[in-house]
C-alpha cells in the first residue's frame, strides 16, 4: 500500500483525528509561508522579516512594524483552501477533535472549523493597548500609519510576536488534544519555530502523519512521510 492510501485508510478508520497545521495550509489560500523559496524569508526587506515582527522591533519601530504588517501579514480577500474545508468537513462528521494552528489569518474558522487553537493569534483581532477596545481587521487597514484608538492608544494586533510568550490555556488544550489524539496529522509547517513545534512531542499514539512539500526535522519521527501538496493529498479525502 502507498503512503496515500495508508493515510486514507487511517482517516476512514479514525474518529480521533488531530490536526497540526502551519503556513502551508494557507499557501493554497494565496498567502506566502515564510521559509518556501518564495516565502517572505527570501524577499529583500530592510530588515529580516524576523527582526521586524519582534517586540523590541513593534515598541521601537511601530511605523515600519506596521507597514510591513499591512502589506504582507494581513490578507482579508483570501478564501479557504481544500485543506481548510476538508478539516472542517471532517469536524462536522465527528472524526476530527481539533485543528491547531499557527497561522493568523483565521481561515480555518472561514471554512467552519469550531475547534480550532490560535498558538500564535489572529490578525482579525486587535486590541487598543490602553483602553482595550476590540478592533476589527478593516479599523487597521483604514487607520494610516500606526493605528490609535480614540482614546489615543495604539492598537496592537492580537498576534504573538517574536520574543512574545503563548497563551497558557491555548498550550495546555494544544497539549490536551495531541496527547489523546489517535490519528495525528502534521502539516504545512517547517517545525522550526519553537514552542509551537515541540509540542508534536507530547503525541503518544502510533500514527503521527507528516504532510509537507520540504524537509522538516521532525521526519525521521514520522509514522507515514508524505512530500507533497496538501491539497493534493486532502482532495483524496472523501466523507
Ligand atoms: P514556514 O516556516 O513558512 O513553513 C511552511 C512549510 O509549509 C514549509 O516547510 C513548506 O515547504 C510547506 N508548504 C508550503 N506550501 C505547502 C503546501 N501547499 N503543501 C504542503 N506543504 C507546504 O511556516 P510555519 O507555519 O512552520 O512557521 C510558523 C510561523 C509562520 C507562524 O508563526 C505563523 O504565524 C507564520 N505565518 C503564518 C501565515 C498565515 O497565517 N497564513 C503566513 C505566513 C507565516
Amino acid at each position: 500500500m502507498n503512503n496515500i492510501n495508508q493515510f486514507l485508510q487511517w482517516v476512514e478508520e479514525s474518529d480521533n483525528i488531530v490536526f497540526f497545521g502551519g503556513a502551508g495550509v494557507s499557501t493554497e489560500s494565496g498567502i506566502p509561508d515564510f521559509r518556501s523559496a518564495d516565502g517572505l524569508y527570501n524577499q529583500k526587506y530592510d530588515y529580516p522579516p524576523e527582526t521586524i515582527i519582534s517586540h523590541t522591533f513593534y515598541m521601537q519601530k511601530p511605523d515600519i512594524f506596521f507597514k510591513f504588517y499591512k502589506e504582507k501579514m494581513i490578507y482579508p480577500e483570501a478564501e479557504p483552501s481544500t485543506t481548510h474545508k476538508v478539516l472542517a468537513a471532517l469536524e462536522k462528521a465527528g472524526k476530527l477533535k481539533g485543528v491547531i494552528t499557527q497561522n493568523i489569518d483565521g481561515l480555518h474558522q472561514k471554512a467552519g472549523s469550531r475547534n480550532v487553537i490560535e498558538l500564535h493569534g489572529s490578525v482579525l483581532r486587535n486590541y487598543c493597548e490602553k483602553c482595550h477596545k476590540f478592533y476589527d481587521v478593516n479599523a487597521i487597514m483604514e487607520k494610516q500609519g500606526i493605528p490609535c484608538c480614540d482614546c489615543g492608544g495604539r492598537i496592537k494586533p492580537d498576534v504573538v510576536l517574536y520574543e512574545e510568550g503563548l497563551d497558557d490555556t491555548n498550550i495546555r488544550s494544544a497539549i490536551s488534544l495531541i496527547k489523546n489524539a489517535d490519528l495525528f496529522i502534521v502539516g504545512g509547517t517547517s517545525l522550526g519555530v519553537y514552542p509551537a513545534a515541540g509540542l508534536i512531542d507530547y503525541y503518544r499514539g502510533d500514527k503521527l502523519v507528516l504532510i509537507n512539500k520540504s524537509p522538516t526535522p521532525y521526519d525521521s519521527k514520522a509514522d507515514l512521510l508524505i512530500s507533497d501538496a496538501l491539497g493534493k493529498v486532502f482532495s483524496e479525502i472523501k466523507i
